[in-house]
Parts: structure tokens; sequence; C-alpha cells
């Protein structure tokens, strides 16, 4: 037995350089990870209650996040990929990565675009603007995106997406999102609402509506006019 041998047998030493693990093409063992929340998980009281923001971020999203690296793990084709990379072909992966991935995504997103109540800002004026043209007033896109929530049978997500050279509400099923190549309609998400029932059932039991409706207090509108500002450009 060499002394290399000896030491890794003693766990002195690992069988791959320290710099290696951390090289372009090497997919470290846990290839994704979920970030904590912008915020407070009592921050969106009273709209999103408390025990909802924990349950739905430390045991639904994490749960996306874990087997999401389970999944990518078992294929080494998909290890090393971004996360945009894989829902680009998801019609082409294994039913775990889309529905993983997708919820990973989803909600990475998803926390980003809310905020406390009186912290969001206002939509800005481009986006007022293009509103207007592409839904024919700021009323009727409210309106529209509450029925895509509404409408969407079992779970999904409610969409604003920059999709050819326009503003469209759309929803998917599950945790599937308009980056999937599998999407009806493809396109960069604006906004997006989580529909599933552990979204909202605590609060508010089977009345969806009551929960989108009430949502709107709570849109990080800086962060919209953001993500409008780099589609559109
Ligand atoms: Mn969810």
């Amino acid at each position: 037995m060499s002394l290399r041998t000896l030491m890794f047998a003693l766990g002195l030493v690992t069988l791959a350089p320290a710099g290696l693990v951390m090289s372009a093409t090497a997919s470290p063992p846990e290839a994704f990870t979920l970030a904590p929340l912008p915020y407070a998980t009592d921050a969106l009281e009273p709209v999103i209650d408390q025990k909802t923001m924990e349950i739905h971020h430390d045991k639904h999203h994490a749960a996306y996040v874990k087997n999401l690296n389970q999944a990518v793990a078992a294929d080494p084709a998909l290890q090393g990929q971004s996360l945009e990379a894989l829902l680009a072909n998801a019609s082409r992966l294994p039913a775990a990565v889309r529905n993983n991935g997708g919820g990973h995504y989803n909600h990475s997103l998803f926390w980003t675009l809310m905020a406390p109540v009186g912290q969001g800002g206002e939509p800005s004026a481009a986006l007022r603007a293009r509103i207007d043209q592409d839904f024919g007033s700021w009323d009727k896109f409210v309106t529209a995106f509450e029925e895509a929530g509404l409408k969407r049978f079992g779970s999904g997500w409610a969409w604003l997406v920059w999709s050819d050279g326009r503003l469209q509400v759309i929803s998917t099923p599950n945790q599937d999102n308009p980056l999937m190549d599998l999407a009806e309609v493809k396109g960069a998400p604006i906004l997006a609402n989580d529909v599933w029932e552990h979204a909202y059932y605590l609060k508010h039991q089977n009345k969806r509506g009551d929960y989108l409706k009430g949502w709107w207090q709570v849109v990080n509108w800086e962060r919209v006019n953001a993500l409008f500002a780099a589609a559109a450009q």
C-alpha cells in the first residue's frame, strides 16, 4: 500500500485535487441550491401568511431542488448544464427534470416578484403603455391575468410573458414554464403567480380567486419593470 493510498483510506486525502472539483465541466454533487427568501417569512402578511411562506419555500421549493439534483446526478449527460439549458430541452428529458427543474426555476423567480405591501413600487410608464397597447387597458390586463390563474384546472402558473414582440398572458400546467421547448407560448417571463393550492390553501382554502385578487398588493413592480425593460429592449 502506497502512502497516498493509505492516506486516502484514512480520509486524509481525496482522489481529486480540490481544483478539479470546481472545473467548468465537472458538476458538483449539489448542482442546484435553494437561495434564502429575499425577505422574512412574515413579510408578505396579511396577503400571504407566514406559515404558507415557510412551507412553500422551506418544504416545497426545497424538495424541487433536492429532486432536481437527484435526477441530474443520475444522468451524466445532464450534468454541468445551466437550469435554463435543461428547461430548453424539457421535451427530451426525464419527467423528474421537467417537473423539478421547472419547480426550481418558477419558485426562484416567484419569490423575487413579491415584496411587502407598500414596498413594491409602481408599474413603470413604459410597462403601462405597453399593457395598454397589448391588452386595451390596465384593468383588462389584470382581469386576463386573474382569469388565467382561475381557469387553470388543477395546478399551474399564470404568466405575463414577452413573446413575439408583445406582452401576452398565458398559463401553464404543473411546473411547466415559457422557457420550455414544449410550452405552447415561449417567451421571457415578466410576471408569474403560483396557483397551486399549496400557495394559498391555508388562508383561502378553495377560494383561489380571492388569493389572485389580493396578490396584487405584494407584487414587486420594481422587479417586474426591470424584467420588462430587459426583455422588450
Ligand atoms: Mn409553489
